[in-house]
């Protein structure tokens, strides 16, 4: 049986499951792989045992008669009593995981990430805003959701952990990274038209990377207006609706070689891709739709949310574009 668990382990952690990113993500794998184990099992018995009963008692000639028999009390007890076993065990093991994921460690670095529709925002305590989060490999992390829309859930496959981000309140996770490199965040609540791609990335990196990368992010105000922009452009999630490298349009219009052209409204009018269309075209989306894009519009408006000085650095980044 131990062994049985362990190939089962190794199966999973090489093959079909995501990679393991923590020793929790171990912990559930073990006990998925039991569950599994058992569940095989006890199908082969029953299974088994109804074809073998099938074919034994089987009628062979017309005046065959099988023995009457009601039942058997030994028979129903063990087969109420080892289940119950079963489950009873099961239970307690999904309860310690259950208890070690929901129980807070002391001294971890604490994180805000807010979901809004479609995109994560990351805050950190020194004020430095991304889209991705960052975090240093073997360090306690905590996470604290929150919402400003809708429900949605933060979910990381490769540390077996999900919770959802309640709009109104806050919820938490943690989780201790052992491996370097970069892993899949989904939201997992249906959440709106472009749920699917409310996807980011969690970045594992050396305490030493984590100490330049939070150092870096937070001297942005230092950098040439445009670059300030580009920065923008990523951290406010623009980038998730908008290419700004080639003519496809995404969730919304291209960005490319729009600048001083005059574009089309949804309603027919045309106006010229200056300053005041892009402030017009943040600040307040459904003012202006664009041309072969719903209404109302599934642009955020970002009033009350960029200063004057972050959106004059994103127009000055989408002059660039051309
Ligand atoms: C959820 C997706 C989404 C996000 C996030 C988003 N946009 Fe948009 N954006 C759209 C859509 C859809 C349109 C077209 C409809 C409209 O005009 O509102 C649009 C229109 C625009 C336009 C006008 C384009 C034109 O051809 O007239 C500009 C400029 C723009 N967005 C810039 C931005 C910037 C800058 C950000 C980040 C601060 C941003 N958008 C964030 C979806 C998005
Ligand atoms: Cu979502």
């Amino acid at each position: 049986m131990a062994i049985l668990m362990l190939l089962m382990n190794k199966a999973m952690a090489g093959s079909f499951m995501p990679t393991q990113g923590t020793e929790i993500s171990k912990q559930v794998d073990n006990l998925y792989g039991f569950l599994l184990v058992v569940s095989f099992i006890s199908c082969v018995i029953l299974i088994g045992g109804m074809i073998y009963f099938a074919l034994k008692y089987k009628r062979k000639t017309a005046n065959d008669k099988t023995a009457y028999i009601t039942h058997d009390t030994r028979l129903e007890v063990l087969w109420s009593v080892i289940p119950l076993i079963i489950f009873l065990f099961v239970f307690g093991w999904g309860w310690v995981i259950y208890h070690d994921m929901r129980t807070m460690p002391k001294d971890a670095l604490e994180i805000n990430v807010s979901g809004k529709q479609w995109a994560w925002t990351v805050e950190y305590k020194n004020g430095v805003k991304s889209t991705e989060v960052v975090v240093p490999v073997n360090k306690d992390v905590k996470l604290v959701l929150s919402s400003e829309d809708v429900i949605h859930s933060f979910y990381i496959p490769s540390f077996r952990i999900k919770q959802d981000a309640v709009p109104g309140r806050y919820q938490a996770i943690w989780f201790k990274a052992e491996k370097l490199g970069e892993f899949h965040v989904f939201c997992t609540e249906y959440c709106g038209t472009s749920h699917s791609a409310m996807i980011t990335k969690l970045k594992v990196v050396s305490q030493e990377d984590f100490d330049k990368w939070l150092v870096s992010e937070s001297e942005i105000g230092t950098l040439p207006l445009a670059q300030r922009g580009a920065k923008y452009f990523q951290t406010r999630a623009c980038a998730s609706c908008h290419n700004v490298d080639n003519p496809a349009a995404k969730i919304g219009p291209t960005l490319y070689q729009r600048w001083g052209k005059e574009v089309a409204n949804a309603d027919g009018s045309k106006v010229a891709f200056d300053e005041n269309h892009v402030r017009e075209s943040i600040m307040l989306p459904q003012s202006q739709i664009a041309a072969g894009f719903p209404s109302p519009s599934p642009m955020p408006s970002f009033q009350g949310q960029l200063s004057e000085s972050e959106l004059a650095a994103i127009i000055e980044y989408i002059k660039g574009l051309n």
